[in-house]
């Protein structure tokens, strides 16, 4: 009658002070440390979450299992790189790196060596949008976001039926060699890949935004199925892919499906949508799943544009346990702060026995 909730407190080390929104708005950043004590408060007042930390030692390879490494490395070390060059720094928030300048899109793959490695012009090679900046944290609180998924898969590995990562920062929108959308190490990918070494693994995410990083590593791989539910990337973000013709490619070709719905979605059209997802997971035959979960498909998310409500959190949790599969939970979005703590509890607890 118990679930491992894995959580580390490295995530209070990344902190940015805002986002800075198509037109040039600046708005305080939504994906904040409050999330996870607000989820952590919540599932200590469970009588089934069993709060465990990570794994000794930092295993700074880690994010090697899904990352290139050169984009390790500057995730690293980009930000000291960055203030070494005595950069301006705006008072009224600590140092932020954020990119100026990205490479044209043919351009990315024959910038190499020396120049991409120049902090100055550097992190706009490694990042797709203006929502992860690089803080003085950032890499430690990236690192130990991975290292709960990291134990949360060991876990599962090892016979527990379930086990969910409290990750944050989250991941599902960072590729092999890029961050993005609040994501710098893909979590969820990490626990994939450790998985994967005993057989097919699904991955299931049903974050409202699509889970392009986690779609772009597995691309042409057949023994990870990915799966994304979301809402329309004509209306919104990432926009730039999760269409439905997005299928994966070489031996990956066919193990990719994304089911993208309009602004709106309620529960009831989510489950029919997820229903096609379960039907495609059971023919996928895979040992484990990985669940990346995002609540800002709830109806009161102020960055989104779905109308879940709590209840429906509890109707997808048990259809997904009714799958019968070793599972590890991980944390994304959601950024309603006064719902987070009992949709997540909503969610996990069908998992709890
Ligand atoms: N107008 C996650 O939920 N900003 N990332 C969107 C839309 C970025 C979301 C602006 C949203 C990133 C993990
Ligand atoms: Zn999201």
């Amino acid at each position: 009658m118990t679930l491992p909730i894995v959580h580390a407190d490295t995530y209070r080390l990344h902190n940015p002070a805002f986002e800075i929104w198509a037109g040039g708005r600046l708005t305080p950043y939504f994906e904040t440390p409050q999330r996870a004590e607000i989820i952590l408060e919540a599932l200590r007042e469970t009588q089934w979450a069993k709060i465990v930390t990570p794994e000794e030692g930092r295993a700074e390879s880690l994010p090697l299992l899904v990352h290139a490494g050169d984009y390790v490395w500057f995730i690293r070390n980009g930000f000291a790189a960055w203030l070494s060059t005595d950069p301006p720094r705006p008072a009224g928030y600590p140092p932020t790196y954020y990119p100026a300048s990205f490479p044209p899109p043919r351009a990315r793959r024959t910038w190499q060596g020396e120049a991409r490695l120049n902090a100055a012009a550097g992190y706009g090679y490694y990042t797709f949008d203006l929502t992860a900046p690089l803080l003085e944290g950032t890499y430690e609180a990236a690192l130990g976001s991975a290292r709960c998924a990291l134990t949360a898969a060991n876990r599962v590995l090892h016979g527990d039926p379930t086990a969910y990562a409290l990750c944050r920062p989250p991941g599902h929108h960072a590729g092999r060699d890029y961050s993005g959308g609040y994501c710098y190490f893909n979590n969820a990918a990490i626990a994939a890949r450790i998985l994967s070494m005993r057989g097919p693994v699904a991955v299931l995410d049903i974050d409202y935004h699509h889970g392009n990083g986690t779609q772009d590593i597995f691309w042409e791989d057949d023994r990870v199925l990915t799966i994304s539910i979301h809402c329309d990337p004509r209306v919104d973000y990432p926009y730039f892919a999760g269409f439905a013709d997005e299928i994966g490619g070489g031996a990956g070709a066919g193990c990719n499906l994304n089911l993208p719905l309009p602004p709106r979605t309620n529960g009831e059209r989510y489950l029919e949508a997820l229903d096609l997802a379960l039907d495609r997971i059971r023919q996928f035959d895979p040992w484990a799943l990985v669940i990346a979960v995002g609540f800002d498909t709830y109806d009161g998310d102020p960055i989104s544009q779905f109308d879940l409500i709590t209840a429906d959190y509890a109707d997808i949790a048990r259809r997904l346990h009714a799958l019968n599969r070793p599972a590890v939970i991980v944390q994304e979005g959601g950024y309603d702060l006064e719902a987070l703590g009992k949709n997540v509890v909503a969610f996990l607890e069908p998992f709890s026995s």
